[in-house]
């Protein structure tokens, strides 16, 4: 897997509760959000890589969800077109931060649509999610840059399923290992990766991140935490209430490169 050098994120802003949700959790507190966001910026701090952390745009009240604005990986960057119009907005400063760290920027175009959250790199591979956020074409552009970079890409149609972007199922660990919400299974072929299941009842932990030497988990998920201990992985548990009444998940939190 490789190494992560550089993470991006943004502060949530004033704005944050009249973001997008479908959660039926309650209005999120802002200042337990800053709080939930300082304790996971220091988690990536403590994972070793260099933190930029941008100011919130309060004109874009899910903007703290920055990694639906862009692709990152060791070969290219690529900006978005979110799904959602009232996301499109969020890119523009995003790649004034990303631009400082790769030579070129490519993007997805209209009538492409894509949401970073649709997308999980494992190792060479691309799973490219379409969603209710992420079109064919987004998907198909996306595609033709990263195979254009050499790595090789499937596609997934989530949209029959309950999951807001593909990552709300399924975690890349590294040494081809997936993590996968019960039932995803059925919608691709994962042949050449070993599958850790996460039970319906813990969905939400499916989205964790690994970040160099450890997994970031949402705290709440007893089965899954004991799993990923078992296996010997380090976790570092924090509480994400206020970002999940958001739909939003401790992936979406950062741009890691
Ligand atoms: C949205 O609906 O766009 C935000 N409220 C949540 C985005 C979560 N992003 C992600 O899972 N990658």
């Amino acid at each position: 897997m490789n190494r992560f050098q550089h993470a991006i994120v943004r502060t949530p802003g004033a704005s944050f509760a009249n973001g997008l949700t479908t959660a039926d959790l309650g209005k999120p507190d802002l200042d337990l959000a800053l709080e939930q966001h300082q304790a996971y910026c220091a988690a990536l701090v403590k994972c070793g890589v260099a933190l930029t952390i941008m100011d919130p745009e309060p004109q874009y009240p899910d903007s703290t969800f920055i990694e639906d604005t862009a692709i990152l990986s060791s070969r290219s960057a690529i900006l978005t077109h979110p799904g959602a119009p009232s996301r499109q907005g969020e890119v523009a400063s995003v790649g004034q931060a990303v631009e400082k760290h790769y030579s070129a920027l490519q993007a997805i175009r209209p009538p492409g649509t894509l949401d970073g959250g649709d997308i999980c790199q494992a190792g060479d591979h691309f799973f490219i999610g379409i969603s209710h956020r992420t079109n064919a074409e987004g998907a198909q552009q996306l595609a033709d840059i990263l195979g254009t970079d050499g790595f090789t890409t499937s596609i997934i149609d989530i949209r029959g399923s309950e999951l807001l972007h593909l990552k709300s199922g399924i975690a890349y660990l590294g040494d081809e290992r997936l993590v996968l919400v019960d039932g995803m299974e059925t919608l691709a072929d994962f042949t050449g990766f070993e599958t850790i299941t996460v039970e319906k009842d813990e969905q939400y932990a499916a989205n964790c991140v690994r970040v160099n030497e450890n997994v970031l988990l949402a705290a709440g998920f007893p089965k899954f935490a004991t799993r990923l201990s078992t296996m010997g992985y380090h976790t570092i548990t924090l509480e994400m209430s206020e970002f999940q009444k958001m739909d939003g998940g401790l992936s979406c939190l950062s741009l890691r490169f």
